[in-house]
């Protein structure tokens, strides 16, 4: 039956608990999770308008279905991203009714108000949440999860469509532009990308897609584009149309962060791969009509206690060079699975026992070893693409976010990759030449301090001497507005600081969050999103890499909240 619970408000009577027990929980609450964090993980969850089963459990303190309904949207939009979708525990507590119907309204109403050491955010005295909607939430966590739709075969094929069948597409490249250094950048809240000519620094084409946007990847030959929204929808866009645009379109499930292409000698353009949050799946589609194929399930269990997580969510999706293989890292079971894409029928997984919450990640420069973040355990996991097994687990700082990370040889330790975190200030270089540089290798060799936590994306380029920090999250504006970058032979002499939102020059009062460096073809520019509200102005700002002066600001009306911008070139190569 997929109804919501049809009740009535009745009076609670509980007995308040004593101020001071709020008091001392407000007080160590401070030293919980980072505004950098809250920021981050409570992105609002497209399952938020999704119609969901609900029980009615007697013994949780009755709700109205309006209530029901704006308390679910509230955690949807707030507390999905810790708890999860079946509230069974992510990065956060589980809150499920055994456990929140013990502890009891009053209880969990200063909880929600003032936080918790462990983590939880002080919803209530941080102005996020009202009396009421504190009250309304303390409520709503005693009843039984509301489950959202499983997404199978039928719901993608209903989705499907082909909009240029591959008979109908150029057989060669149609127009003039330098592809390798085109640009393909989120517009995070109107649901599109802007296609930017890397050259001439024009807009080509503004393509509508799913809901903001979180990733472009490239197929191997460099052809087709696959982007894919947070609400699951896939659009393949053909470079070689005259003007490039989308040739077919699928939604893989309800919730989605991850798009990849296979790479393998071979298996060029052959398939795409996606992973979902909701349902905890991921699909090998046709790569270039986006046809689902087949469907696999990531529930399972968990790789330390090893218990069962009925929602372990699929973060980052690379394709290995070295085998027809897939490299798919499941969050909340902490497993890395080798998907083997050589024989789909009788499709064999390779399970990597890593660490939990696996997030996102990147290849080294030889491309064998895929360095991932276990970001709540503050571990780096290494995958030997190769071997096929685990290579190392290296302790880093406080929540590491490398986005894909970055690569150079330093001058003391050699081959490293780095990543900055959320946590805090700092950028850890990991070792990663297990050959020359034995004694280094799965080593944090070295932390560097940055300009503070709240970082998202580092990056350098092979042609490049900088390494570059973004810190969008930081609660300072001088800091989240701007960046950090390094000069790799003399890392001991810190950074310097560019004001990247300054020289953006937009006059209104957006937030003009700094967030992701990404070089063009050359490695001779690295681009930056200036990224404020939709009904701000926002901008990208081009930065010569030799001088570190200003090269370009990109403004457009169309640009409404870009984010992620993902250079074809750099991107079809793993380049970073
Ligand atoms: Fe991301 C990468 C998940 C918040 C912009 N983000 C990723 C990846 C995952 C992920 C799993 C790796 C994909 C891959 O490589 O296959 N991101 C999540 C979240 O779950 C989280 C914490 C909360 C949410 O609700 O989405 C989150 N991400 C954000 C943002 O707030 C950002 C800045 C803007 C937005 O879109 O909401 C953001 N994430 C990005 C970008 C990448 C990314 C630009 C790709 C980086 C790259 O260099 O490849």
């Amino acid at each position: 039956m997929r109804t919501h619970t049809k009740r009535f408000l009745a009076a609670i009577t509980a007995a308040a608990l004593p101020l001071a027990i709020g008091a001392a929980i407000a007080d160590t609450a401070k030293k919980g999770v980072t505004e950098a964090e809250l920021k981050y993980q409570a992105g609002s969850s497209p399952l938020a308008g999704v119609e969901m089963h609900q029980d009615v459990n007697p013994k949780a303190p009755p709700m109205s279905k309006a209530e029901f309904d704006k308390a679910r949207q509230v955690y949807f939009e707030r507390c999905a991203g810790c708890h999860g979708v079946l509230r069974k525990g992510a990065t956060g507590k589980p809150l499920t009714p055994d456990i929140t119907l013990d502890k009891g309204t009053e209880y969990l109403k200063v909880f929600i108000k003032f936080g918790s050491p462990a983590g939880m955010p002080n919803w209530g005295t941080s102005g996020e949440l009202t009396d009421d909607e504190v009250d309304l939430m303390a409520r709503y966590v005693q009843q039984t999860p509301p489950q959202p739709p499983e997404y199978g075969m039928k719901e993608m094929k209903a989705t499907w469509k082909i909009l240029v069948p591959p008979e109908k597409r150029p057989t060669k490249k149609m127009n003039s532009y330098n592809l390798d250094n085109l640009f393909s950048t989120t517009l995070r809240d109107t649901g599109e990308v802007a296609l930017i000519d890397g050259d001439t620094k024009k807009i080509i084409n503004i393509v509508k897609t799913g809901y903001a946007v979180h990733i472009s990847r490239l197929s191997a030959s460099g052809r087709y584009l696959y982007v894919i929204g947070r609400d699951g929808k896939i659009n393949l866009i053909d470079l070689w149309m005259e003007k490039p645009d989308n040739v077919a379109e699928i939604r893989v499930g309800l919730e989605a962060r991850s798009v990849d292409t296979s790479k393998f000698k071979g298996y060029e353009d052959k398939y795409a791969i996606a992973g979902t949050y909701w349902p905890p799946q991921y699909v090998i589609m046709d790569g270039d009509t986006l046809e689902p194929i087949k469907i696999v399930g990531t529930r399972g269990m968990t790789v330390d206690t090893q218990e069962y997580h009925p929602e372990p969510r699929v973060a980052s999706i690379v394709a290995s060079h070295f085998k027809p293989e897939f490299v798919v890292n499941v969050k909340e079971t902490g497993k890395i699975k080798l998907v083997d894409y050589s024989d789909i029928k009788n499709l064999k997984e390779t399970e990597i026992e890593a660490a939990r919450f696996l997030h996102d990640g990147g290849w080294d420069a030889s491309k064998r070893y895929f360095l991932v973040a276990a970001n709540q355990s503050n571990k780096v996991a290494v995958v030997d693409a190769k071997e096929g097994k685990l290579a190392g687990l290296v302790d880093v700082g406080k929540i590491p976010h490398p986005g894909r990370g970055a690569n150079f040889v330093h001058p003391k330790f050699g081959p490293v990759w780095a990543t900055g975190h959320l946590g805090d200030e700092t950028i850890a270089l990991i070792g990663t030449d297990p050959e020359k540089h034995k004694d280094n290798a799965w080593k944090m060799v070295q932390s560097l301090k940055g300009q503070g936590g709240g970082s998202l994306f580092i990056k350098t380029h092979p042609k490049s001497k900088h390494l570059y920090v973004d810190t969008p999250l930081n609660p300072d504006p001088k800091i989240s507005q701007s960046v950090a970058v390094y000069d790799i032979d003399n890392l001991d002499k810190g950074f310097q600081v560019l004001p990247i939102a300054e020289w953006a020059g937009l006059t209104d009062d957006g937030a003009k969050r700094v967030v992701q460096p990404e070089y063009n073809q050359a490695g001779d520019e690295v681009w930056f999103a200036v990224w404020s509200a939709k009904d701000k102005q926002s901008a990208l700002v081009v930065v010569d890499d030799k001088t570190l002066k200003l090269k370009t600001v990109i403004k457009d009306p169309k640009l409404i909240t870009p984010t992620g911008h993902f250079n074809v070139h750099n991107t079809q190569h793993d380049v970073y």
